[in-house]
């Protein structure tokens, strides 16, 4: 990937440090590396003892636990077990009677600029009501629930009036297909649909209910009893009799009720949600999560890396189908008693100057988004002053964050002078939908931070680089990225396939214990930082979003009619990091003219939107007359990602069994 390798080459050079300033350093939770280090010599000395006590001091428990961490059944580690609480509680009732119950809990702002806000005392109030919906439709602890949904308020409700009554949510990205959605409802077995009628972005009016209708319809869901319409525009929405219910008939059927809903007590194992996520095969994996551990991390991560004060305005730009959103937008901020801003909307619309405008309005002292977003906002600013941050008033900020991909030393560089204005350390956290939160990232008082590095593991984090065979590599060599102990928040399995979780996470030939994250890291040899250099498997990261090759690859052969074989592989992109790129062999032959084979490459990005959601449209689509391949028969990975990047090809070509091909492949659609 060139652009990946200019920045490891401007990474490798990067010799620039910042350490923390005086105003991060005053009064900071953890202030200084001496603070940093006494707790990672603290969690080292005394392993179990260290997380007992973040768990006693972050959760309120219903039930105390006596056993911190079950190593009895590994890989599937239990932590807390025997303790019991409700993470709704944590987020909502904790706050009752202290001085966060009137505190503004979210201020949303749509995607037409209208604001809302909602203190803590009525969001649980609004997340009861909704949890006593829930509850007339039948719906019981250990159901798994199905939100498709988009940014609003009321998005983070259902979230949270699943986990008040012990539901298990699985929340869908509101830009994956029908087909998407209808594989991860047959996957969780959900008995019940969340939605929207219509979803507002930039401008544009999107069906969300028209989607999970047309789902449905694709098969195999009748797991599911109910769908609830939450009507987001006046717009109608097409009913299906004793199946359908819009929010408002929901909640007047419940007219005259207690408007109270007391929380249930759930064991700390209990699956608070199950999210998917792309892996190396073609079937996406239903990463579940645990209630205790990973409410403990959502919690802890606000306090450690947001360093979070009682005056804080936090925002984590992320949307609530993916990991950031749950532990940064749904979860951690209520858990942590802040008080944080929901975007509906896009950074581009009405104008690319959306985010520093709402950072002004909202006084936002703490914004946390992903590297594409801040380097197509750079584009923008570059080509146009109207948009660009010094326009306006961002001084309220205190801390900035990124997350979803490497961040390359330019854009970090454009964000600290433009955006902290110098003043604002980074926190460059690197984590995934498996991790639940944050577990290699600066500490924004304490740790000297270096533009491209996500620096050191927090406290209790045991992060390794080794060898394929398990083995310590010493620092500036570059090796695959393992966590050597489990932590609270670790996946627990993969939904429906414990098989597949072992197989994914903790391969055999490192013992069978060692979580193993799929990427590729190096440590500085002067301080040991840690860099990202990007996945190791067939995941591509498009724009911060997870995409697995062969996913696109089974889409792409799935449009019989048109496609022999296709193969997907990653190219580097000046925006959004990675791009797809697609080399596809057509059962009729090789498109004779430009001009068909930009209609069918049209075609394929349809379909392609169509079978997954528009994120995985390949961006170039090349066409062959075959594949270059191996004698043994098999595809050159290599070689198309040389081809895919335009770089000239070393690799040894003698045994293509038809080199013309590589020619053919040379031009993009
Ligand atoms: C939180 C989230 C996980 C993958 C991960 C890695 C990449 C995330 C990063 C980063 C470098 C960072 N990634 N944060 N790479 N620096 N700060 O994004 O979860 O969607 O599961 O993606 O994203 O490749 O393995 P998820």
């Amino acid at each position: 990937m060139s652009n990946t390798n200019n920045n490891i080459e401007s990474v490798l050079v990067e010799n620039r440090v910042f350490p923390p300033d005086a105003r991060a350093l005053q009064g900071a939770r953890i202030s200084g590396m001496p603070a940093y280090e006494a707790l990672c010599a603290e969690a080292a000395a005394d392993f179990e003892g260290f997380w007992a006590r973040q768990a006693k001091e972050h959760v309120v428990w219903t039930q105390p636990f006596t056993r911190t961490l079950d190593e009895s059944n590994a890989p599937f580690y239990q932590w807390f077990d025997d303790g019991e609480l409700n993470v709704s509680a944590n987020c909502l009732d904790k706050h009752m009677g202290t001085p966060v119950e009137h505190k503004t809990a979210i201020v949303f702002e749509a995607d037409d600029g209208t604001v809302t806000k909602i203190s803590y005392r009525d969001l649980l109030g609004r997340v009861s009501q909704f949890a006593n919906v829930l509850k007339a439709e039948g719906i019981q602890k250990g159901d798994r629930v199905v939100i498709y949904m988009p940014m609003t308020i009321e998005g983070v409700i259902a979230m949270q009036a699943c986990a008040r009554i012990g539901a298990t949510h699985s929340v869908v990205f509101g830009g994956f297909s029908a087909k998407a959605l209808q594989e991860r409802i047959i996957d969780a077995g959900a008995v019940a649909v969340i939605t929207a009628n219509y979803q507002l972005r930039g401008g544009k009016e999107l069906p969300l209910k028209a989607i999970v209708d047309e789902g449905i319809a694709l098969g195999g869901c009748e797991s599911i009893k109910t769908v609830l319409v939450y009507e987001r525009t006046l717009s109608d929405w097409k009913r299906v009799e004793g199946r359908d219910k819009s929010f408002t008939e929901a909640l007047d059927a419940l007219e005259g009720q207690s408007h109270e809903c007391a929380p249930v007590p759930v064991g700390a194992e209990h699956p608070l949600f199950i999210l998917y996520t792309s892996g190396s095969t073609g079937k996406p994996k239903g990463v579940q999560h645990a209630s205790g551990g990973y409410l403990l991390w959502a919690k802890l991560t606000m306090d450690w890396t947001f360093d979070l004060r009682p005056d804080d305005v936090f925002w984590c730009t992320a949307d609530i189908g993916w990991i950031t959103g749950h532990t940064y937008v749904a979860y951690g901020p209520l858990a942590a008693g802040a008080t944080q801003v929901i975007f509906e909307g896009i950074p581009t619309f009405p104008h690319a100057g959306r985010f520093w405008q709402m950072i002004e309005q909202h006084k936002v002292s703490i914004f946390y988004t992903a590297p594409t977003a801040i380097r197509s906002l750079i584009k923008a600013a570059e080509s146009d002053e109207k948009v660009h941050p010094k326009n306006w008033d961002l001084s309220s900020l205190r801390i900035l964050g990124s997350v979803g991909e490497p961040i390359n030393p330019e854009a970090w560089m454009w964000y600290h002078r433009n955006i902290g204005h110098e003043k604002c350390p980074i926190v460059d956290t690197f984590w995934q939908t498996e991790t639940g939160g944050h577990v290699i990232t600066p500490l924004p008082g304490a740790t000297p931070l270096v533009p491209g590095s996500c620096t050191l593991p927090l406290p209790g984090i045991m992060a390794a680089i080794v060898d394929e065979t398990g083995k310590d590599l010493p620092h500036g060599a570059g090796g695959m990225l393992v966590i050597k102990r489990p932590w609270p928040s670790m996946i627990r399995t993969i939904w429906n396939d414990p098989e597949r979780f072992k197989k994914s996470y903790f391969p055999e030939e490192m013992g069978g214990t060692i979580y193993l994250a799929g990427d590729g890291a190096v440590r500085s040899e002067d301080r040991g930082y840690f860099r990202i250099t990007g996945r190791i498997d067939d995941v591509l990261n498009v724009s911060g979003h997870r995409l697995g090759t062969m996913e696109i690859e089974s889409a792409l052969v799935a449009k019989t009619d048109l496609v022999a074989e296709a193969a997907v592989v990653g190219r580097p992109d000046d925006v959004t990091g990675e791009a797809v790129c697609a080399f596809v062999v057509l059962k009729r032959g090789r498109p004779t003219s430009d001009e068909e084979a930009r209609k069918i490459a049209a075609e394929l990005r349809s379909w392609v939107a169509k079978e997954i959601g528009p994120i995985a449209k390949p961006k170039d689509i090349r066409f062959g007359e075959n594949l270059p391949k191996t004698r043994s028969g098999k595809i050159m990975r290599r070689l198309l990602r040389s081809i895919a990047k335009g770089e000239a090809i070393t690799q040894d070509t003698s045994t293509l069994e038809n080199p013309a091909i590589l020619e053919q492949l040379g031009q993009a659609y």
